[in-house]
């Protein structure tokens, strides 16, 4: 299936080809998703581009890292976009969001990769780290605690998205009765402009967009008051996603502050590493065999498997017996799907292989669901979708999504973060 020569032929190019497309697509200490799509500064975007700058520029890695946090909010939270320039080609700007922090961004978060990111980066040299860390290290631990205080239900444990947006995931079936249930009454008019860069069949509905607009102009309306979006506002889903990766970031951030003697937040950590179980059992769908979404307004489980819920081992939970129904799902897609790991079960009728996250294979995702089966000892498995990336992006270019079935490139081209996971883990 992998054939070796022509990799290494091409392997050279592609190198040189996705360094040039960091180089490109940076603009001064911040990185764009890509050009004319996504004209600003996207929070898990940038930590993935951090890990691709550290294989050939640490030092403007750290500054990528530094750059996102100009984002941060009074409360904790860093946002998911940083809005610099005003950009015309991207809806909604800061204006729509009507955020108040000093440096306009979005009003919700996103995937909290961060410190697992930083944790790497520090590694690698931590002379050249260490200070920057010292810096950085009280920034991650109020985002984390924003996490834990603002996104939980009472009582809960497992972290809640409260805009399809937050969730790095923004279409995906998981959302979809919980969106359905979000009255799109009253939104003010306005026009998409992200059709006028790719094809509608490969991105969300209108009705879907109407929606997500209208969740903003309730975040704006009620001041960004989170904790009370989160307890009373129109969407709240628990998601396995945002919740695994917090479950590892925190890992590695209590690693980070053992290496920084800060006894008190290593002790804070504890506290939110014990809850970890408990939101992975109120993840776990018996019926499907997975982890999936919780809508957290009618406790109702997601009935399909997204490629998230397989970053259990990223995140360090395992249970032997949950694990061996868990395996037994991930081999069947990843039978289905010659391009693992699809975000959305090929077998499910919602799947749709070209339509963003119903389907569609990300890097990114494989990446971090890699590196998890990877610690585990599942080898084999880890080896395919590192292969599997390979071959869609050596085949087709550094997409932003790439079809499961056929490996072909979609939405965006030139895109960062594929060519950061290409420098970084793929090539
Ligand atoms: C949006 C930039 C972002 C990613 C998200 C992806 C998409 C669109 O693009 O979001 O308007 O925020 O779903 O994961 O960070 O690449």
């Amino acid at each position: 299936l992998y054939d070796d020569s022509y990799y290494t032929a091409k392997k050279v190019d592609l190198d040189k080809r996705a360094i040039e497309i960091l180089r490109e697509n940076s603009w001064g200490d911040y990185t764009l998703p890509t050009k004319g799509l996504y004209p600003y500064q996207w929070n898990w975007d940038s930590m993935f581009v951090a890990l691709g700058f550290s294989e050939i520029d640490l030092d403007r890695a750290w500054t990528e890292v530094e750059s996102l946090f100009q984002g941060q909010w009074k409360n904790g939270m860093a946002a998911h976009i940083v809005f610099r320039k005003d950009s015309p080609t991207y809806f909604p700007g800061p204006k729509v969001w009507g955020g108040t922090h000093e440096v306009p961004t979005s009003g919700c978060s996103q995937p909290p990769v961060a410190a697992t990111i930083v944790r790497d980066l520090y590694e690698k040299d931590p002379k050249l780290g260490k200070q920057r860390l010292t810096e950085l290290f009280p920034r991650l631990m109020r985002w984390h605690r924003w996490f834990h205080t603002m996104r939980v239900i009472s009582g809960g444990a497992a972290i809640a998205v409260t805009h399809p947006w937050e969730s790095g995931r923004d279409n995906s079936p998981d959302w979809d009765d919980a969106l359905a249930a979000v009255d799109p009454t009253g939104v003010t008019p306005y026009k998409r402009k992200d059709l006028g860069h790719v094809d509608a069949a490969m991105r969300p509905t209108d009705a879907e967009y109407d929606r997500y607009i209208k969740l903003v102009e309730y975040g704006r309306d009620c001041g960004w008051d989170h904790a009370h979006i989160t307890r009373e506002g129109p969407f709240a889903v628990a998601d396995p996603g945002i919740t695994f990766i917090l479950m590892r970031a925190d890992r590695d951030l209590q690693a980070l502050a053992k290496y920084l003697d800060k006894e008190s937040a290593v002790h804070e950590i504890d506290t939110w590493l014990y809850r970890s179980r408990i939101a992975a059992d109120y993840l776990w769908n018996d019926e499907i065999n997975a982890y999936a979404a919780r809508n957290l307004r009618t406790g109702q489980h997601a009935d399909g498997v997204s490629s998230v819920g397989f970053l259990s081992y990223y995140a360090g939970i395992t249970k032997p017996k949950r694990d061996a129904k868990l395996q037994k799902t991930l081999s069947r897609i990843l039978k289905a799907a010659p391009y693992s790991v699809p975000s959305f079960d090929p077998e499910h009728p919602k799947f749709d292989s070209r339509r963003y996250w119903r389907g569609p294979t990300w890097a990114i995702v494989n990446y971090l669901i890699a590196r998890g089966l990877e610690e585990y000892g599942f080898e084999e498995k880890a080896s395919r979708i590192r292969l599997d990336t390979r071959k869609v992006i050596q085949d087709s270019g550094f997409y932003e999504y790439f079809d499961p079935i056929t490996g072909e490139g979609s939405g965006g081209n030139h895109f960062t973060w594929t060519a950061a996971i290409w420098l970084a883990w793929a090539s």
